[in-house]
């Protein structure tokens, strides 16, 4: 008998790249970089993803495709193609949903199953991780690496420990010796900025954060220190949530800056719509909720959302309606670290045949 949870998450490896490899063989055995033109070097977007070759020569997402380029001009560079990504990870959800009901999906390429009323133990669970890849890789062709864990936050840092087709199993006797010596900034929401003031704090790794003083945390950061000592200790309480589909769709930044210009606000509040518009177009989403949130240079964190009468997908709307939300928290003396946007109560449409029909 265990009298811990087991929790699994699943995140497939190098996904957008690896569907393209998928679907055209001659890219096997070659640097592959999903995302913009890169228009011989003077392109202006960004890296979605790219394949693991790719990652030797220092590529990475997010990061400018000229700066790819530079990096790795002998890389096949490739445009995204969001419909087929949503087709094949829908296809690749269906399989890992039959091992538990117990199933949330987080992202295109991510889930969560609680399996411990299907599993003895964690030992069990890794073959059942190792089965569930087998699975995915055989009929999908794609790679899936799995995190095997007592919450969920030890399941998703544990997909991401050894990558790709990696499995990795942290009992809940083993979770201390598994994040201490990790580095402050994987656990969820520490990025660049909270990084470089946790360093001005001395703190850098997890353990060091499990040590820190959590009401000089909450002095700093506001709940989210609070938060962010609980993650350094482990603690996770969140239930993975039934129910299958994704429950909200979104996207947020953090400004390299912070700024109080509602122009750059505004400018990166359509970047944003632009981004994840296509998701939803992509997998036949409509939404009613949408829902902004601002944080501002002292963390302070405020969401607003609007509830509409019908179902949309309308991007202008989108985009109106997340700067309507946004008016009343600009111009008020205090600088924003961090906008998002978000959609909920979703609609998923049947899709059309004609468009499965890859
Ligand atoms: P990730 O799971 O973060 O990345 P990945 O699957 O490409 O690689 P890994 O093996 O490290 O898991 O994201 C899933 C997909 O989401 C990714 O294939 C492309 C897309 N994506 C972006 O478009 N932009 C981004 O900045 C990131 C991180 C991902
Ligand atoms: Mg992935």
């Amino acid at each position: 008998m265990v009298n811990s949870r087991i929790i699994l998450h699943i995140d497939l490896d190098a996904f957008y790249a690896a569907v393209e490899e998928r679907e055209t063989p001659k890219l096997k055995g070659k640097p592959v970089i999903v995302g913009a033109d890169p228009k011989n070097g003077q392109g202006r977007g960004v890296v979605a993803t790219c394949n693991y070759l790719a990652r030797e020569f220092g590529v990475r997402s997010a990061m400018p495709i000229s700066k790819a380029w530079k990096l790795c001009p002998q890389g096949i560079y490739v445009r995204p193609n969001f419909l087929l990504y949503a087709k094949v990870s829908h296809d690749i959800m269906t399989i890992i949903r039959k091992y538990s009901d117990k199933f949330e999906q987080v992202g295109i390429d991510e889930a969560f199953i609680d399996v411990t009323d299907k599993v003895n133990d964690f030992e069990d669970a890794g073959k059942l991780a190792e089965k569930l890849k087998k699975e995915i890789l055989n009929k999908e062709k794609i790679s899936a690496s799995v995190g095997i864990g007592p919450n969920k936050l030890i399941a998703k840092l544990a997909s991401d420990y050894k990558k790709p087709y990696g499995t990795t199993v942290v009992k809940p006797e083993d979770v201390k010796r598994f994040l201490d010596p990790l580095p402050a900034r994987k656990l969820i929401g520490i990025g660049p900025k909270t990084e470089a003031v946790l360093k001005e704090m001395k703190i850098e790794t997890v353990s060091q954060l499990a040590k820190a003083d959590a009401k000089t945390l909450v002095d700093v950061f506001g709940v989210f220190g609070y938060r962010m000592h609980e993650m350094a200790l482990g603690m996770d309480e969140s239930e993975v949530a039934e129910g299958g589909e994704i429950k909200s769709i979104g996207r947020e930044t953090t400004f390299e800056e912070d700024v109080d210009n509602p122009e750059i606000i505004f400018d990166a509040i359509d970047e944003l719509v632009d981004e994840f518009h296509e998701e939803l177009i992509a997998s036949n989403i409509q939404f009613k909720t949408i829902t902004i949130k601002i944080r501002y240079e002292n963390f302070e964190t405020h969401t607003h959302a609007k509830t509409f009468e019908f179902h949309t997908n309308d991007k202008e709307l989108i985009k109106d309606t997340a700067k309507a939300l946004s008016q009343p928290f600009l111009n008020v003396g205090r600088k924003v670290r961090l906008i998002g946007i978000r959609v909920s109560v979703l609609k998923f449409k049947e899709k059309q045949k004609t468009l499965l029909a890859l």
